[in-house]
C-alpha cells in the first residue's frame, strides 16, 4: 500500500504552510487527498504536485490560474525558460554559503543555511542537489588540505542530523504499518565514507522502507546479527575505497547473510569488488537511482 501522510508531514515537507495547503485545496482543489479517521491522508503523487504548484507559485504564477493543470501541463510549465527550478548557478551559491559559513567554523549558519536549503527543495532533491555535490567538495577540500579535519566534521555532523531529522519524520508516518519491510545501512569496517549510505537511507525513508541505520565501519559479524534480529530484508553496504580489508568484510557478510536478507552493494568502488561471486543474494548498485528501484521492488514484494 501506498505511503500516506498527514498534513503536518505534508506542510513540513513541502515547505507549504497549513493555511495555504488547506485554502488551496479549499478554494482550487489543488490536490484532492484521501480521507480517514486520522485526517487527510496525501499520496506522494499529491506531495509532488503540491511541490510543483509551489515552486510555480514562488515564480509568480498566481494559483488559481494553476491549479486545475493536469500533472503534466504543470511539469511542461515548469520546464519552460524561466519558470524552471533553482538555477545550477543558485544552488551552488547556496552551497558555497555553507562552505563560507565552515571555513569560518560557524556551525550555527552553516546548519541555518542547510535547513534552508532543506526547506526549500523537495528532500529527494535536496539529496540529489544539495548532499552530494556539498559531500563532494567538502571532502576535495579536506584532501586537497584546504579545510582542517575539524572542519570536515562541523559540516558532516550538520548532514547528519539534518538528514536523520528528515528520515525521522518520514519515517513516523511507516512506523506502525504492517508489512513495511526493514533494511539495514552500513560500510563494513575499513570504510568510513558515510554519505552514500546516508543518501540512500533517505531516499529509502521516502520510499517508504524501514530503516536501521548503523552508520559506518562496522565489523560483518555485527551487521549479519542486527539483520538476524530485527529480520531485515536487505542489508545495504557502501562501498567508496575497496581494499582488502573491506573485501574480506564483504565477503564474510555475504557468508554469514540470514536466509531473508538480499544484500545491496553501492558506492564508487563497489564495482571493484566481483559481486556475482558473492552468491545469489547479493546485488550490485551502480548508483542511486538503481537503488531507489530496488526499494519500490522490496516494497511491492509480496
Ligand atoms: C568526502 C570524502 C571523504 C570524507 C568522508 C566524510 C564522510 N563522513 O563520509 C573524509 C574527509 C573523511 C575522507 C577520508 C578519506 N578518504 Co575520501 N573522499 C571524499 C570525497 C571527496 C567525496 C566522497 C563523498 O562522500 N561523496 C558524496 C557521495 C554521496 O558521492 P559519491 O561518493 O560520489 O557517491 C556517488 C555514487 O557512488 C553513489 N553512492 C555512493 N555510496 C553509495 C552507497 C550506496 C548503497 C548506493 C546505492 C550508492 C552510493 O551515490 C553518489 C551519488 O551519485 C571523495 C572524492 C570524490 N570526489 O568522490 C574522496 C575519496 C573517496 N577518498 C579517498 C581516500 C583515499 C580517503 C582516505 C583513505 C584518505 C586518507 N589517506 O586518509 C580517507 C579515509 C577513508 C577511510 N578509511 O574510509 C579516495 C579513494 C580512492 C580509492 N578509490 O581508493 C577518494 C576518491 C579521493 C581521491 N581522489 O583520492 N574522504
Amino acid at each position: 500500500m501506498e505511503t500516506r501522510y498527514p498534513i503536518r508531514a505534508v506542510a513540513k515537507i513541502t515547505g507549504i504552510s497549513l493555511d495555504t495547503l488547506r485554502a488551496w485545496e479549499r478554494r482550487y482543489k489543488a490536490v484532492v487527498p484521501e480521507r480517514s479517521n486520522r485526517g487527510r491522508q496525501y499520496g506522494t503523487a499529491d506531495i509532488e504536485r503540491l511541490r510543483v504548484l509551489s515552486q510555480l507559485v514562488q515564480k509568480g504564477h498566481a494559483i488559481g490560474g494553476i491549479a486545475s493543470l493536469t500533472d503534466a501541463e504543470l511539469g511542461s510549465l515548469l520546464l519552460e525558460p524561466g519558470n524552471r527550478r533553482l538555477p545550477k548557478a543558485t544552488e551552488i551559491d547556496l552551497v558555497s554559503r555553507v562552505l563560507t559559513a565552515i571555513d569560518a567554523f560557524d556551525a550555527s549558519t552553516a546548519g541555518d543555511e542547510l535547513n534552508r536549503l532543506a526547506a526549500t527543495l523537495a528532500p529527494r532533491e535536496f539529496v540529489y542537489k544539495v548532499v552530494v555535490p556539498l559531500m563532494r567538495t567538502v571532502g576535495e577540500r579536506w584532501h586537497a588540505g584546504e579545510i582542517s579535519i575539524a572542519q570536515e566534521h562541523l559540516v558532516t555532523q550538520a548532514l547528519r542530523n539534518l538528514l536523520g531529522s528528515m528520515i525521522r519524520l518520514f519515517q513516523s508516518t511507516t512506523a506502525n504499518a504492517n508489512g513495511v519491510p526493514k533494511v539495514i545501512f552500513a560500510t563494513p569496517s575499513g570504510e568510513s565514507h558515510e554519505f552514500g549510505i546516508l543518501s540512500s537511507a533517505m531516499l529509502a525513508a521516502m520510499g517508504g522502507i524501514r530503516l536501521v541505520y548503523l552508520g559506518p565501519d562496522l565489523p560483518a559479524h555485527e551487521i549479519a546479527e542486527a539483520a538476524k534480529r530485527v529480520s531485515a530484508r536487505a542489508i545495504v553496504l557502501g562501498i567508496t575505497v575497496a581494499n582488502e580489508t573491506t573485501e574480506a568484510e564483504v565477503r564474510e557478510l555475504a557468508h554469514h547473510l540470514p536466509e531473508h536478507a538480499q544484500l545491496w552493494i553501492g558506492g564508487a568502488s563497489s564495482a571493484d569488488l566481483n559481486v556475482s561471486s558473492l552468491g545469489p543474494q547479493a546485488v550490485l548498485l551502480p548508483d542511486l537511482q538503481a537503488f531507489e528501484n530496488q526499494c519500490q521492488m522490496l516494497r511491492h514484494e509480496p
